[in-house]
């Protein structure tokens, strides 16, 4: 079977990467649509060595549409998603706007892949920082059970979009050229105090909720949990923007359960679908951004029995933002569909 499949933000960041995907995997397309704003309309894109001309995404965009990957932030997903849904289209939303709803499943395969069917039209992808520790825990949760996460990211300017990677770049030149680094849209935005993102770590990503979380914090946190299918997990989240373009970073300690010895826990990430471990410390071997930018897997590292805790473990996890934190993501679910449905 071949689909009709819309890509929704097909000019952002996420939405590039999802068309680069779509033609690397082959995936079985009859017609591609690439939607965005009206300001980026007319834009023509290569596709296997053919140029579509991205076109307005409107209400009416969806008909005949089999699957519709949107990213194009949460406002124009529940916008424009539900017209998609009626038109019959099933959706797989990079946002938050459907994650925590009840009725939508979200999913990052490597955990859950068994929810992709029980959607009613859309499926959640789930945020960058928390798909990339859900995936690395996972098989440790299967063996020994987790009762708590404690993390701290180290998270990509790409994160926050172009525009932030073209800020941390030109402040980085403006601070080794002698003069003041001008800020302009980062931490958020929307709001309306800026900081230094070159040669700097800003503890804010997202806004700030009453209870001193930030909204990234919070989705780690709760996104976690759904993921797993665990409420009783306890996680907590320290969510830190560096000056790197593509790859989030993850100080992880984790409690387990039950005991577990290190051989059978290295055996198990290196074994794990989706994972590949780097550690070996003797060689100055770990996980680095720098390396996993462009990758689809999701890199562990620097993993070592907690010295205060011995059900826990101490790790370092990596993986490409936009790839498995974004695109890939939605895609790997996109090709379970189809694989389903052929
Ligand atoms: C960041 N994690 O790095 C954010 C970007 O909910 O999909 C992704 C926001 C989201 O800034």
């Amino acid at each position: 079977k071949l689909f009709n499949v819309a890509v929704v933000g097909a000019t952002g960041a996420v939405g590039e990467q999802i068309i680069r995907l779509l033609e690397a995997r082959n995936f079985p397309i009859k017609e591609l649509k690439l939607l965005s704003s009206a300001r980026s309309a007319g834009v023509k894109i290569a596709f296997k060595g053919q140029e579509v001309v991205v076109q307005e995404a409107t209400p009416d965009s969806f008909q005949g549409v089999d699957l519709a990957l949107f990213s194009a932030g949460g406002d124009v997903t529940k916008a424009l998603a539900p017209y998609a849904v009626e038109a019959g289209a099933i959706c797989i939303d990079n946002t938050s706007a459907y994650r925590m709803d009840p009725d939508t499943p979200l999913v990052v395969p490597e955990v859950n892949v068994e929810k992709i069917n029980d959607h009613k039209g859309i499926i959640a992808n789930p945020n960058c920082s928390t798909i990339q520790m859900v995936a690395a825990l996972k098989p440790l949760y299967d063996r020994y059970g987790i009762s708590r996460i404690i993390v701290s990211t180290y998270q990509a300017v790409s994160g926050a979009g172009a525009k932030a990677i073209n800020e941390m770049l030109r402040q980085s030149k403006e601070v080794l050229a002698g003069n003041e680094a001008k800020p302009d849209i980062l931490p958020v935005g929307s709001l309306p105090v800026k900081h230094q993102i070159a040669f700097n770590a800003i503890p804010q990503i997202d806004k700030f909720l009453d209870n001193g979380f930030t909204n990234e914090e919070m989705k780690m946190i709760l996104e976690t949990k759904k993921i797993m299918g665990d409420e009783s997990i306890e996680v907590t989240a320290t969510c830190v923007r560096i000056p790197v373009v593509y790859g989030h970073s993850e100080s992880v300690y984790v409690e387990l359960k039950e005991d577990f010895n290190m051989e059978d826990v290295r055996t198990l990430l290196a074994n794990a679908p989706g994972i590949v471990l780097v550690d070996n410390p003797a060689e100055q071997q770990y996980p680095l951004a720098t390396d996993a930018a462009g990758k689809l897997e999701t890199f562990v590292g620097r993993v070592r029995r907690d010295l205060s805790n011995p059900k826990a473990l101490n790790m370092w996890i990596v993986s490409d933002n936009l790839l498995k934190g974004a695109a890939w993501n939605a895609v790997q679910i996109a090709e379970y569909i189809a694989i389903e449905q052929q």
